[in-house]
């Protein structure tokens, strides 16, 4: 008969003795400051880090993929920018939390046996998956702040979207397995040891928290305003761009045509009412609204700025069509669009804005019209807008 918990747990035969050599063999790693204590207390900052890091990614994923059963509000204005925000500071203090945890368990790398068991076997097939999973994702996320797309041969969304679900996942079984070891590490009669170790181990952990600390000061003024002058290794200055603000696509990569934002421009509105064409001057007729939103990219950095133009609502209710509607947002730029849900086209925040800052919107922030909305991503705060479409 067939015993699986037998087998998976049946001690397996030791390898052969010559096999052991190089790092195998016992006395290569000397270090006095690894040990459970160290790798336990950066294993919970790191759990810490990536759970939040997970659940604010798992939240812009909804925003922006919903299911029906998924609504996000316009208010409070600001929420996007801080979940945001926090997923690229926890995905960057991860860096170097993680370093420091491999390099505290890079020895059992080398463990003897390989394997005890099968069991045993598993259990280091699933951390080998989560190192792999967990590096993936900053890396991919690294290279997405940085937009060096090229680097990627996959889609970045897709891709960082299911690995976050093996990743998440693989930490959960990693947790459950290493829980009475993190419990132990962490326990009282740990602390007594010998007084030298827990003292080179305490500057050890404290220069990785200077580190984690210094990447989150160098980057989080990319959305954090005060801090702004000391981002020196954050991608985006938020303050550096036309009009004070940085543009993510250009008008020439979105393939804007002068053409046709000259004089020939129109706003076309359709919805339950019929259809409505609007040029640039009867925009600029209609009561104009002035709000104060950040524009808050999905990669982290946030500008603040002051937008004046139409409420999408008062736009809509040309062609009959109630305040809380769905409504498509359609760019001059093919294949660029997004949609605005009930409660953010009903906000009287939300604009069809034309000027920035008082000034004309420069051609790369989007003239002669571009939609601004609270609480909504970057990529979702469509540029150049040519239609709103009502939908049934
Ligand atoms: N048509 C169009 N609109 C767009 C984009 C785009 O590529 N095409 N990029 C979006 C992204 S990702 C961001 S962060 C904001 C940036 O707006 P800004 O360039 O005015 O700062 O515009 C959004 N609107
Ligand atoms: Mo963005």
């Amino acid at each position: 008969m067939f015993r699986p918990i037998a087998t998976l747990t049946r001690r397996l035969p030791e390898p052969p003795s010559w096999l052991r050599r190089g790092p195998f063999r016992d006395g290569t790693f000397t270090s006095t400051i690894r040990g459970p204590r160290l790798t336990s207390m950066l294993g919970v900052a790191l759990g810490v880090c990536f759970s939040v890091c997970f659940a604010t990614g798992l939240l812009s994923h909804l925003i922006q993929h919903p299911p029906a059963w998924f609504g996000w509000p316009s208010r409070p204005v600001e929420l996007y920018r801080f979940t945001q925000g926090v997923h690229i500071a926890t995905g960057l203090a991860t860096i170097p939390l993680l370093t420091a945890k491999l390099w505290s368990v890079f020895p059992k790398l080398f463990a003897w046996p390989p394997f005890r068991s099968l069991l045993h076997a598993l259990e280091r097939l699933s951390v080998l998956v989560l190192i792999a999973a967990a590096l993936f994702q900053l890396v991919t996320g690294l290279l997405n702040i940085t937009y060096w797309y090229s680097a990627m041969p996959f889609a970045f969304l897709s891709g960082h979207y299911w690995v976050a679900w093996l990743a998440i996942g693989s930490v959960a079984l990693h947790v459950a397995v290493k829980l009475p070891i993190v419990r132990d590490g962490l326990s009282r009669h740990r602390r007594r040891e010998r007084v030298t170790e827990g003292w080179t181990r305490r500057r050890f952990l404290g220069a990785v928290a200077a580190t984690a600390g210094a990447v989150t000061v160098a980057t989080v003024g990319q959305t954090l305003r005060p801090l702004t002058p000391l981002s020196v290794l954050a991608p985006r200055r938020p303050d550096i761009g036309p009009q004070g603000i940085p543009v993510n696509t250009s008008a020439t990569a979105a393939g804007i045509r002068p053409q046709a934002i000259g004089d020939g421009y129109r706003l076309v509105l359709s919805g339950p009412g019929g259809r409505r064409a609007l040029s640039l001057t009867e925009l600029e007729a209609i009561p104009q609204s002035t709000v104060r939103l950040p524009i808050a990219c999905v990669e982290g950095w946030s500008a603040q700025a002051e937008w004046t133009g139409v409420r999408v609502a008062d736009l809509i209710a040309l062609v009959g069509a109630p305040a809380h509607s769905r409504v498509e947002v359609v760019s001059l730029q093919t294949g660029h669009r997004s949609i605005l849900d009930a409660s953010h086209t009903a906000d009287e925040l939300s604009l069809i804005a034309l000027r920035l800052h008082g000034e004309p919107l420069h051609l790369e922030h989007g003239y002669p019209a571009r939609l601004i909305a609270p609480n909504r991503p970057g990529t979702q705060q469509t540029k150049w807008v040519a239609q709103l479409r009502v939908m049934a």
